[in-house]
Parts: C-alpha cells; sequence; structure tokens
C-alpha cells in the first residue's frame, strides 16, 4: 500500500499548532513552545483529534499502518469516516467524486455556487446528459446509493464569511478545490469573460487558503490545477512534474546552478491557463508561509462519462458538455459523430495532449486524498494516463463510430481560433501517481469511447445534442475575431491511414 509507511505528521487529524508555534516565521522568538515538552531535547509533538487519550506524541512514531484510525482500502490506507468537502461539487468531476468517495465510505459535503450551469446557459448551450437540481441529486444519492452528503449553496470567493462557517462546522481533513471555470474558450469571449475567469478562479482560490490558515490548517487540499500551465515547450524540453527534479541543472555562460525544487517553467495558452498558474502561485505561497499542505493536480484533458456510481441510476449522472466552450475534445468529437457533423480538428489536428478517463482521475485524487502532503508541503502530479495528438483521437472516434456504430463518421480540419502550437514536441513526466501513489489506469481511450457513444445514442441524449447543435462549431478567437471557423479539408481517411497507420492506431 502506498501510504502504509505515512505517519502522522501526515494525518489531518493531528493537531500541532496548539503546542508547538512552528507556523510562525524563522524570527519568531517563540519557535517552540517549552511547555509542550519539559525536556531541553524539545522536537515537535503532536495530539490527535481523533485519539485524545495518546496525550503529546512524536507525529512520526505512529505509521497508517499501524493506526487503527487507518483501514485498508483498494487505494491504500483509508481514514475511517474522512471528512471530505469538494468545492464545486455540482460540476462534471465534482458530482462524480462526491458519489465516488461517498461510495468508499468518506464523509461527503460540498459547496457550489452554480456558476457552471449559468455560465452554459448563458451560452446557449446545454449538458447533452440530463441533470436535475442539487436538492434532487441529493435525494437521489441517499435513496439509490444511501450516502447523507452535506451541501451548502456558496459562493467561496464573494461569501468568504459562510464559507468559513461552514468550514468550521464540518471540519474536513481533505478539500477538494474544483470550484473553478474549465473553459479556455469561455476565457477568452471578451474582457468581461476575462475578467469572470480570473475572479472567480484566482480570488476564489485565494479566499480558501485564508479559510484553511484559519479554520483547519492541517487539512489537506487536493486542488486541481490542470496540464496547460506548462504549455507545449518548442525545445523539447521535458514537462516536469511541477517543479524541477533534484538533479536537474541549469547551464549558462560556463557556469551551472542545481535547479532541483524550482518551479517549472509556465507557458499558459488562455487567460483561463492563466488563472491556474496565479493559483498554483498562491498555493505554493500559502504553504510556504503557513504550513498548509497541499497537492496541485495537473490534470490532462479528461474524458468519459462512466462511474459505476454515475451509471447506477439515470437520476445519479453527471453533466456532460460538447459546445465550443466547456465541451473537452474527445467528448465533443463522440457528439459530433453521433449527429453527422465532421469531426472538427482544429489546425493541423498534431497538438499533443496527456488525457486521462474521468473513472480514473477519480482513482487518482482518491489515492491523494489519503496521502496528505506533509506539513508545509506543496507536491505536484501530472495527472494523466496517456498522450495522443487529436488526429489521433478524431481517427479512433471515427473508426469507432464506422465499425462498431454503422455511422458515417467525417472528419474536418478547421481554422484554428485559438493561438496554440499545432505541431510540437511533447515528453511529459507522469511518474508519482503510478510509483508513488500506485496508480494504474484502467480505462482505455477506446473503451471510454465506446461507452460514450452507447449513451449519446439513447434517444434523450441524442436529441439534447441535436437540440444546441448551432453551439458546437467554434466562434470564439483568441483574435478577438467573432466569426465560424470555415472548413480547411475534409480528410480522406482511408488515404490518411494508409499514408500513416501509426496515427489511426492508439493502441500501438
Ligand atoms: N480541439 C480540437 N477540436 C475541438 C476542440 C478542441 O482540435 O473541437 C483541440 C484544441 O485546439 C486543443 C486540444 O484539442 O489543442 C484540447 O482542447 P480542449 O478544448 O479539449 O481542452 P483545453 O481547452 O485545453 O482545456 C481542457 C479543459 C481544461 C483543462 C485542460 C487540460 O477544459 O479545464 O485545464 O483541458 S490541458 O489541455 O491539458 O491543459
Amino acid at each position: 500500500m502506498h501510504n502504509a509507511k505515512c505517519t502522522c505528521w501526515n494525518c489531518p487529524a493531528i493537531n500541532l499548532a496548539g503546542k508547538v508555534d512552528f507556523r510562525a516565521c524563522g524570527q519568531s522568538i517563540k519557535q517552540f513552545d517549552k511547555t509542550a515538552d519539559a525536556t531541553e531535547e524539545t522536537h515537535i509533538m503532536a495530539e490527535c483529534k481523533r485519539r485524545p487519550e495518546l496525550g503529546l506524541f512524536d507525529p512520526m512514531d505512529i505509521t497508517f499502518e499501524e493506526c487503527p484510525q487507518w483501514r485498508k482500502s483498494p487505494y491504500g490506507y483509508m481514514l475511517k469516516d474522512m471528512r471530505v468537502m469538494i468545492l464545486g461539487i455540482d460540476g462534471y468531476l465534482g458530482w462524480t467524486l462526491a458519489l465516488w468517495l461517498g461510495s468508499l465510505g468518506f464523509k461527503v459535503s460540498g459547496v457550489d455556487n452554480y456558476n457552471r450551469r449559468e455560465w452554459v446557459k448563458e451560452r446557449g448551450a446545454q449538458t447533452i446528459v440530463p441533470i436535475s437540481r442539487m436538492n434532487e441529486r441529493l435525494h437521489a444519492a441517499r435513496e439509490v446509493l444511501g450516502l447523507n452528503m452535506d451541501f451548502r449553496q456558496i459562493d467561496i470567493y464573494s461569501e468568504r464569511k459562510r464559507l468559513k462557517e461552514f468550514v468550521d462546522e464540518v471540519k474536513p481533513e481533505s478539500i477538494v478545490h474544483y470550484a473553478e471555470c474549465p473553459s479556455a474558450p469561455f476565457s477568452m469571449i471578451d474582457v468581461e469573460h476575462a475578467i469572470e475567469v480570473q475572479k472567480n478562479n484566482v480570488l476564489g482560490t485565494l479566499a480558501t487558503l485564508f479559510t484553511i490558515r484559519d479554520v483547519v490548517p492541517e487539512t489537506s487540499m487536493v486542488k486541481l490545477g490542470t496540464m496547460g500551465e506548462y504549455g507545449t515547450p518548442l525545445t523539447g524540453r521535458p514537462i516536469f512534474e511541477g517543479l524541477f527534479p533534484a538533479d536537474a541543472v541549469l547551464q549558462w555562460d560556463d557556469r551551472e546552478w542545481s535547479l532541483g525544487g524550482e518551479i517549472v517553467p509556465r507557458d499558459p495558452a488562455s487567460f483561463y491557463h492563466v488563472s491556474k498558474v496565479q493559483d498554483t502561485f498562491n498555493c505554493y505561497e500559502a504553504c510556504k508561509y503557513w504550513w498548509l499542505r497541499s497537492y496541485d493536480v495537473m490534470q490532462g484533458v479528461i474524458f468519459g462519462v462512466h462511474t459505476d456510481q454515475l451509471a447506477a441510476d439515470p437520476k445519479l449522472r453527471t453533466r456532460l458538455d460538447i459546445d465550443e466552450y466547456f465541451g473537452t475534445v474527445v467528448n465533443r468529437f463522440v457528439a459530433q459523430a453521433v449527429i453527422g457533423i465532421p469531426l472538427t480538428l482544429y489546425g493541423l489536428g498534431k497538438q499533443i495532449r496527456g488525457f486521462i478517463s474521468l473513472r480514473d482521475a477519480m482513482e487518482c485524487m482518491t489515492r491523494l486524498i489519503c496521502h496528505p502532503p506533509e506539513p508545509g508541503q506543496y507536491a505536484v502530479v501530472n495527472q494523466v494516463s496517456g498522450i495522443y495528438s487529436t488526429r489521433q483521437l478524431a481517427y479512433e472516434v471515427a473508426r469507432t463510430g464506422k465499425e462498431d456504430f454503422g455511422l458515417p463518421v467525417e472528419i474536418q480540419r478547421v481554422e484554428n481560433p485559438r493561438v496554440e502550437a499545432d505541431e510540437h514536441p511533447f515528453e511529459v513526466l507522469y511518474e508519482r501517481l503510478p510509483k508513488q501513489f500506485g496508480f494504474e489506469a484502467k480505462v482505455s481511450v477506446a473503451d471510454e469511447i465506446r461507452r460514450m457513444f452507447e449513451l449519446f445514442l439513447t434517444d434523450e441524449v441524442k436529441s439534447r445534442i441535436e437540440e444546441r447543435r448551432q453551439v458546437i462549431m467554434p466562434r470564439t478567437w483568441w483574435s478577438g475575431v467573432k466569426k465560424e471557423v470555415e472548413r480547411l479539408e475534409l480528410l480522406d481517411l482511408k488515404g490518411e491511414m494508409e499514408k500513416d497507420e501509426r496515427m489511426f492506431n492508439i493502441h500501438g
């Protein structure tokens, strides 16, 4: 088990603040409160909020494996009835994670301001998988899965006081922060949207960090970042996991320096991605100033609709968007294939990205929640399970649509409304989740694409895609121009396949 040897030092049930003023800065006279231990060898001592009978003890002494509060689970040792609060619980990921964690025995609570519903509506779009209002969703979760989740409608930025009160009431041992606008095109519409996205994301995160400092400093924050923070370095240098590895060296002018532990360069691709970069620095600083602990999860492009809990009942489904703004590329391609729009490859279609399925992302998040960072630790994981070009994915969707579902799928190259390299090297390191946290991807792109076809071809979902046909073609250009992109060419699939069979085979 990946977290068996973690100790109370990692555990959010620990109380370090009471006896040792170790959150004070280096100049503080009162760094160690000697009343905690009268001996000269005073070192950091702890109390356990769950096992007060232990009194003061050395937090390194007890491992998760030894502690009766930590129980074995498929995803590592799990803190019994661990309280997890999900910010953004009404979203595509938030709702999925709530059901997933709840079914594993976590005590789930959540907040949401329903912004996502409003933003999608404002663009004339809709989730193609119907979802009901939150109270009905909560009711269904109770009826079908026996889950009791505590929910509050709160805007984490403008209603900070209410957030603080709710956090104080629940005392979450982990806070998953999904409460952000995830759309690059939405942030590029105009100044109002750019401001809306940055305000929502950057200030919401900042408010959350202060709340954690003031109310639950030992909680571990699992914060959703994005692979898009890094951009696609044209030099081909590897994309490390957030920080340079210990042996990285900068050489210049016959001199050299270690880069180990420094934040790697960022080259975000939209004002949305910039908001995530700003979050990174805010989280990094908060861990440094206040000894908070945080994972920054650099997630690749997500795809898919399935977890066992979501599929347990139609009332439990999570939202799924396929419009220009909120649909991610694989989900969009499948929806296009279902209603006969040739798949929209932007530019050359040789953009390469990291991808991960919805289900596998949930497993990664669970493993991270079960393995909290140490106090003061800001850690980063690149959360992807495979690397593909958009062209490879379009081919796979076309192949599955044709062969398995008899659909006449075509692929078109259209003008690229974004400013991004559409042909570039891309070497991503994504080793920490498998090596340190025991993650192994379970869902292949091909399987999930097939599953999406099955759902999207049902009468209700197909007609909801048809109803919103007009919001599929992109109209938001990074330049500020507002016009629908034009087709550059319709790809000759057979010819393309003969030219480059490798591109056609995402399994090879
Ligand atoms: N693309 C197409 N055709 C389409 C839609 C997109 O070719 O119809 C291309 C885009 O030009 C881009 C790539 O597909 O090169 C990915 O685009 P996307 O819209 O699926 O994803 P992106 O805008 O990058 O953002 C999504 C999520 C975001 C997350 C990010 C992870 O919306 O929240 O941060 O994926 S990553 O891309 O790794 O930065």
